[in-house]
Parts: C-alpha cells; structure tokens; sequence
C-alpha cells in the first residue's frame, strides 16, 4: 500500500526487539451445555457460569461503527450466545474458526512486518500498536475488499451475530461494511467515512467494530476501504 515499506521495515522491526510478549493463538476454551461451543482467542465472551451481569440483547440491523483496541471493546462482548461464538484474531495467520471461508487467504505480514494492521490487545497489552515476540502481529488482507460467508452445514445454524474490525486502507479512505441474509440479499450497510488516518503501519486509532444481529441467520459479511487495501481483524460471530 505504499512504496516506502523497506524503510518502515527497517525502523518498525528495530522497534519491536524490545518487545516480547507471549503469542495468543485461537484456541477452544470452553463448551457449553447442548453440544454448543466456543472458541476464540481467551474464551467466551459470556462467561457460562457467572450470572453477574444479565445478558445483553442487541435488536436486529446493524450496529454503528465504534473503536476497537481489544476483544472486549466488541458490542458482542455482554450478549449470551448459547450455541456457539467464535472469533478469529489471524495471529496463527489463517482463518480456521469453524464455518468460515473469506475470498482473500492474504495475511497482513505478505507485505512484512511493518506493515501488518492488528488489533491493538493481539500482542496482550493495549498500547498503541501490536508488537509481539519476532516482531509480528497479523491479520486479514484484501485488495480493497474481502468477504466472509459462513456454513450453515458446519456452524448448525448461521451466526444471528456477525462482526469484523477494519484495520486500514488508504488515507482519509471510508471504512465500508456489508451484511448478507441466507439468500444472499443485502440487510445493510454501514460506513465510517474519511476513519483512514495516515498511518499504514499499523495505527490503531482509526480501527472500528462493524457488526450485524440479524435472528434469520447471516450468511455472508464483506469489508471494504473506498481506497486503497483493506485489513480486517478480530471477525467475531456466534447464536
Ligand atoms: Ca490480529
Ligand atoms: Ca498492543
Ligand atoms: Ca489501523
Ligand atoms: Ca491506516
């Protein structure tokens, strides 16, 4: 995305020895009742056993753009998904959570280090940037758009809750989300205009939480920048 990589390579890597914070891969954590599971990169976002907070219900559409730094910055992250939720943070880089296939098998680090676009909390500490052990974060990359469709023959049912967090595209660019019903036809979009800083080596002021409730199943979500690649990081979904 800019033809100055080797010299941010260069500093951004330099800057990274210093740190080295342990790897967080996508693991399965818990398994609730009614052969429901739940994967993500620390557990559920409900926690099964607690009844401290009472769920949250979200009301079908689709939610508005807000800023998102960790896991917990997610709108999902108070609702009950008693039969499965999943979240994938590409940090093993590939998309393996189950019942999801995107169009872009690209990762962030095919263009090196520099310029990988994680969520902030990836490396465990919300401080600006992702720099683990090595030097790399990562997360998903498309040519200025990427899909995501989801199996219902997989997953039992489609997610009710889908979301993904755009992570860059061009300068000044909108940030640009689509959802998809099981026909395929369009239940909204969602944008977040001029969010694009000028920052493609991995700022993380500009990332923003898109996501859909939609209780017929969602069958496909596909983030976009008006300009430019796009990244996209932490795709979340559940029922
Ligand atoms: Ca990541
Ligand atoms: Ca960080
Ligand atoms: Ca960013
Ligand atoms: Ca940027």
């Amino acid at each position: 995305m800019s033809s100055n990589r080797a010299a941010f390579s260069l500093a951004i890597v330099a800057s990274f020895s210093a740190f080295a914070v342990a790897c967080l891969g996508e693991s399965t954590t818990a398994s609730l009742p009614d052969a429901a599971s739940t994967t993500s990169d620390s557990g559920a976002m409900v926690d099964a056993g607690s009844d401290a907070v009472a769920p949250k219900v979200l009301a079908d559409g689709l939610l508005e753009p807000v800023p998102y730094l960790q896991k917990s910055d997610s709108p999902f992250r108070e609702v009950s998904f008693p039969s499965y939720f999943h979240l994938e943070d590409w940090e093993d880089s590939v998309l393996n959570t189950p019942g999801a296939t995107s169009d872009s098998s690209t990762v962030s680090t095919s263009f090196g280090s520099a310029l990988v676009d994680s969520i902030d909390g990836d490396d465990g500490v919300v401080d600006g940037k992702c720099a683990k052990d090595g030097g790399t974060c990562n997360a998903a990359f498309g040519g200025g758009t990427i899909s995501f469709t989801f199996d219902a023959t997989v997953l039992g049912k489609l997610p009710t809750h889908v979301g993904a967090v755009w992570t860059d595209g061009s300068t000044g660019c909108d940030a640009i989300f689509e959802a998809y019903d099981a026909k395929d036809v369009l239940i909204g979009t969602k944008k977040a205009v001029a969010v694009g800083d000028d920052n493609n080596t991995g700022g993380v002021a500009e990332d923003r939480f898109f996501g859909v409730v939609h209780a017929a199943g969602v069958k496909r979500v596909v983030v976009k920048s008006s300009a430019g690649g796009v990244e996209v990081d932490h795709l979340q979904y559940g029922r």
